[in-house]
């Protein structure tokens, strides 16, 4: 896989510019484990690399510009210093490029001109973060071909800023940390707050487990808004409730503090917020005494508090969950940002995932939804240069 899409970077890249790249920089899509909305909430999260990666084959141009061909759309897109002068000049897919080499620039790096070209095997609007693949590999790229001082710690947050200030998305701090942070055979611990983080051994195979990935295949409607909507619920809960992030609210506090706020609605966002903080220490506290198997009922659970607390499941999505636990998967859940993307099922083996997408399909049929799409993955490695 990973290979293939290497090699069509390499030959987009000879054939858009005529010449071989100085390069090439890979990033991955991730699935989330369990933590969800936690990460602006400067709770924690547990996100996994995928297999799947975007390429990025670069070489430096002269004059202070750049020009990305994207195999997606088959263009190539040119833009020089007055469209990173500020954000929102360049728009569509080379805008996190653009927000990549801007967030650079105003960090203070002399980012040098570049000739890019991408192509990706994460798929667009799964929910797999394609975005955050897609920043990193491209700040991987620059960072190398400039010399640029900013070490693997230091880069999530920039891309973010890309992402936040430049594209317009006001995403947390998790899927640019799991494309550039996370380690094969690991789940990455990450406390949004300071931004440690603690690789956690996360073997499926020597655990005889295999985790399905099941694309819902559910229309993406709405969910910009109502991501953002979440966020400013969360937001205001934190001031009513006196704290700088619910992540300062306890399992053990959270009666009072539900009884501290005047509507229903937002109590059930902040108990869906305290509670998933709760389950990712109490999953990470599972995967460090090697009892991978029994991580499946808090992965549920997550599933159940975003469906009833924190709204923000589709009916596609709820059907696939209860299909895979219908089909005896160990524990099930919608992953990402929601209101569509994809779902995670524990499985014990390569079979019973095979028996859970089955059942997942015949679920989706009974109720005349898009076929959805699956395939089984492990944890990979994080932003790389290939060569
Ligand atoms: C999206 C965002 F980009 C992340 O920052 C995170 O908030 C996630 O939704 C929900 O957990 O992927």
């Amino acid at each position: 896989m990973t290979d293939d899409v290497a090699a069509r970077a390499t030959a987009g890249f000879r054939s858009a510019y005529g010449a071989q790249p100085a390069g090439r920089w890979a990033a991955p899509g991730r699935a989330n484990l369990i933590g969800e909305h936690t990460d602006y909430n400067d709770g924690f999260v547990l996100p996994f690399a995928l297999s799947l990666r975007t390429v990025a084959a670069a070489a430096t141009q002269p004059g202070g510009t750049w020009t990305v061909w994207s195999e997606l759309t088959g263009e190539t897109v040119s833009f020089g210093a007055a469209e990173v002068a500020a954000p929102g000049r360049v728009t569509g897919w080379a805008a996190y490029v653009a927000g990549v080499v801007w967030a650079l620039r105003e960090a203070g790096h002399a980012v040098p001109g570049a000739r890019l070209a991408i192509a990706s095997d994460v798929p667009l609007g799964s929910g797999l973060s394609s975005s955050a693949a897609l920043e990193s590999a491209v700040l991987a790229a620059l960072v190398d071909l400039g010399g640029l001082d900013l070490p693997a710690e230091r880069r999530p947050r920039l891309a973010q800023r890309a992402e936040n200030a430049y594209v317009g998305a006001p995403t947390g701090i998790m899927d640019q940390s799991a494309a550039i942070r996370c380690r094969a055979g690991h789940a990455l611990f990450l406390d949004c707050r300071d931004e440690s983080v603690e690789h956690i051994p996360f073997d499926l195979d020597a655990a005889g487990l295999a985790m399905l990935v099941v694309d819902s295949r559910a229309p993406h409607r709405h969910a910009d808004g109502e991501y953002a909507a979440r966020r400013k619920s969360c937001e205001h809960a934190a001031e009513q409730l006196g704290v700088p992030a619910l992540r300062d609210v306890s399992v053990a506090d959270l009666d009072g503090a539900l009884a501290r706020l005047d509507d229903d609605e937002t109590r059930r966002r902040v108990r869906h917020v305290v509670t998933e903080d709760q389950r990712v220490l109490d999953t990470v506290a599972l995967l460090r005494a090697g009892r991978i198997r029994e991580i499946g009922p808090l992965l549920t659970a997550s599933h159940a508090s975003m469906r009833d607390d924190f709204e923000i499941t589709v009916p596609e999505i709820d059907t696939a969950v209860e299909a895979a636990l219908a089909a005896g998967a160990l524990g099930a859940r919608m992953t990402g940002g929601g209101f569509g993307g994809c779902v995670l099922a524990l499985v014990d083996d390569a079979a019973a995932a095979e028996a859970v997408a089955a059942a997942v399909t015949a679920a989706y049929a009974e109720r005349g939804f898009t076929a959805p799409g699956h395939v089984t993955v492990l944890p990979g490695p994080g932003a790389t240069r290939l060569d």
